[in-house]
């Protein structure tokens, strides 16, 4: 691997640092994971992003400090010339941006996001047993959206059209960890199923599925490239 300048705080089921990973993989950059709980309010984490999220993203020997995945995401768009996910003309690269806020903001808030309230953090910090009625509204909220990939992959090879983009990467980023954390019933969902497995098997993504947070352990169709 090339030398390694850049430092990735995160955990493995950071929705926003899996996106993250994804871009820096099909570019080509290398980059070292520095494992951060931003629940844990570590005060070096605390200096280095006040909002204590994940993922931020350094370069100590350049002094660089970014913090946010879709700033992240442009910095190295706007940067790095191989592999282009923010590409094609004008009409398309508002579409790669609309499917991105649809999986970062709202998939995130109403499915990953309390899935990982549910699932990890009550599990972790406040020993509570997850509420059974909000996991089951988020795997129906999850089906929605799967429904709608169904539709988009009918239509398109990619979700925002005819090569991968950005959109492929913060849907999987989202979908993989709800997948991680048990909101996903993929029987009805022959179309998302396919543009999945095809995620699943590229090198980029296959270091995420292998990782596992202490604890909480996926069903095991989770890493199984072939499911
Ligand atoms: N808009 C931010 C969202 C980042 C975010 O919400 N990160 C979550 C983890 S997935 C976090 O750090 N939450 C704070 C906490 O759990 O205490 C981004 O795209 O990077």
């Amino acid at each position: 691997m090339a030398h390694v300048m850049w430092h990735l705080y995160q955990f493995p089921i950071c929705p926003f640092s899996r996106k993250v990973r994804l871009l820096l993989s099909e570019k080509g950059i290398g980059y070292e994971l520095v494992r951060e709980n931003p629940w844990e309010h570590r005060e070096e984490f605390q200096m280095l992003n006040p909002a204590l999220r994940t993922p931020v993203l350094t370069n100590p020997e350049r002094g660089i400090v970014l913090i946010d995945s879709r700033a992240i995401c442009e910095y190295f768009e706007e940067t790095v010339d191989k592999s282009p996910m923010i590409n094609g003309p004008a009409t398309n690269r508002a579409e790669i941006r609309r499917l991105v806020a649809l999986f970062d903001e709202n998939f995130f808030a109403s499915v990953t996001s309390p899935l990982l309230e549910e699932r990890m953090k009550k599990r972790l910090i406040y020993r509570q047993p997850p509420d059974g009625k909000i996991l089951r509204e988020t795997i129906r909220l999850a089906n929605d959206y799967l429904d709608y990939v169904d539709f988009l992959i009918d239509h398109r090879p990619w979700l925002a059209g005819s090569t991968m983009s950005l959109a492929d990467l913060a849907a999987a980023a989202q979908i993989s960890v709800a997948d991680y954390l048990g909101g996903i019933d993929w029987s009805q969902h022959e179309q998302a199923r396919g543009w999945y497995s095809v995620f699943k098997s590229r090198p980029s993504f296959r270091p995420l599925l292998t990782e596992r947070m202490d604890v909480i352990q996926p069903p095991t169709h989770y890493g199984d490239v072939n499911a």
